[in-house]
């Protein structure tokens, strides 16, 4: 019996691990916990939390007898470099919290997505290597580095098991667009089912390497129930599935809306892509614990239209609903 706490539920992949785990596991095995909730109803118990409150985050696991935590809250890179102090407040505080707390009542496993965002400039941009060195320009970078030595210390002092993996781009369609540098992807996917042109923040030809939900969310889901012995690594492992650039996913969108059009106005967030690797060697992760992408970037583009455009008509639907009661 497991009863597992997951931290920035609301965002991008808790919305879709929480259905995961639900089915996994069943719905009472299962603590949503966030500073704020979407309108999204999942049917598991909800729990505001701040992970840059320890003392909550040792209430909610004494009080719950949480046995397992998979830590999201975090602000992504685009945020990150916006506002560093409050990034490196959240995510690295936020971190130690958790870890702090989970050590005091020995939680077993804690699974943390680390991010691409730990490689710089300083070695070569394809297929990076997991033990490749780590020399971040963004302050994503430095505390998902932080969050990544956090890990080897607390399995190494206290004996939790902290595991995790250097997540690309991740595409879904169940949250709006976050505050990653990726996700001009989903926006791009977004303005397109909804017939508005698209001004993207990065050059056309930038590479990033990137991958479908249903296989982040697969590899969470394996990693969390890896054996101990077959893991080499803690959150070092890298998963990716495919890498496109601005104006290849635009060509792959077109085919389907033929009178979509995309401007290129590159700001800030095009140094942090540029920063990243543009392809990334996973061996190691289908080794260890069965990394298995199944999403091609076709398959990814033809099921994120199809899902838009349901969600589209499910919302005018209920616009029309609304209007017409
Ligand atoms: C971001 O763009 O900040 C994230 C990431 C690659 O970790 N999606």
């Amino acid at each position: 019996m497991v009863t597992i706490l997951i931290t920035g539920s609301s965002g991008q992949i808790g919305s879709d691990l929480i259905p995961a785990l639900v089915r996994k596991y069943g719905k009472s095995s299962v603590i949503a916990s966030d500073i704020t909730f979407s309108d999204r109803d999942y049917d598991v118990e909800k729990i505001r939390l701040d992970v840059t409150k320890k003392e909550d985050i040792e209430t909610v696991i004494k009080e719950k007898s949480v046995t397992d935590i998979f830590h999201l809250g975090a602000i992504l890179s685009a945020s990150a470099e916006k506002h560093p102090y409050e990034a490196f407040f959240v995510n690295g505080n936020g971190t130690l919290n958790v870890m702090e707390a989970a050590a005091k009542y020995s939680v077993n496993r804690i699974i943390i997505p680390s991010s691409i965002a730990v490689f710089g400039n300083d070695i070569a941009k394809e297929r990076v290597k997991p033990m490749d060195s780590t020399h971040p320009t963004t302050m994503y970078g430095i505390t998902k580095v932080l969050s990544e030595l956090l890990a080897q210390y607390y399995t190494s002092t206290y004996g939790i098991s902290v595991r995790g993996m250097r997540f690309p781009g991740i595409i879904s369609y169940e949250t709006p667009p976050m505050a990653g540098t990726t996700d001009y992807a989903v926006d791009m996917f977004i303005h397109a089912v909804n017939h508005e042109n698209y001004k993207c923040y990065l050059k056309p030809d930038t590479p990033l390497p990137m991958m479908y939900f249903p296989d982040a969310i697969d590899a969470l889901v394996k990693i969390f129930e890896a054996e101990e012995r077959s893991l080499r690594y803690r959150m070092e492992y890298n998963v990716s599935a495919f890498t496109f650039t601005p104006s290849e996913l635009y060509s792959l969108i077109k085919e389907y809306y033929p009178d979509f059009s995309v401007e290129y106005e590159p700001d800030y967030r095009q140094n942090i892509a540029e920063s990243w690797p543009h392809s990334l060697d996973y061996f190691d992760a289908v080794k260890d614990w069965g990394y298995s992408p199944r999403f091609s970037l076709n398959d990814t583009v033809k099921d994120m239209i199809v899902n838009l455009e349901r969600i589209r008509k499910e919302n005018d639907m209920k616009k029309t609903l609304t209007q017409n009661p």
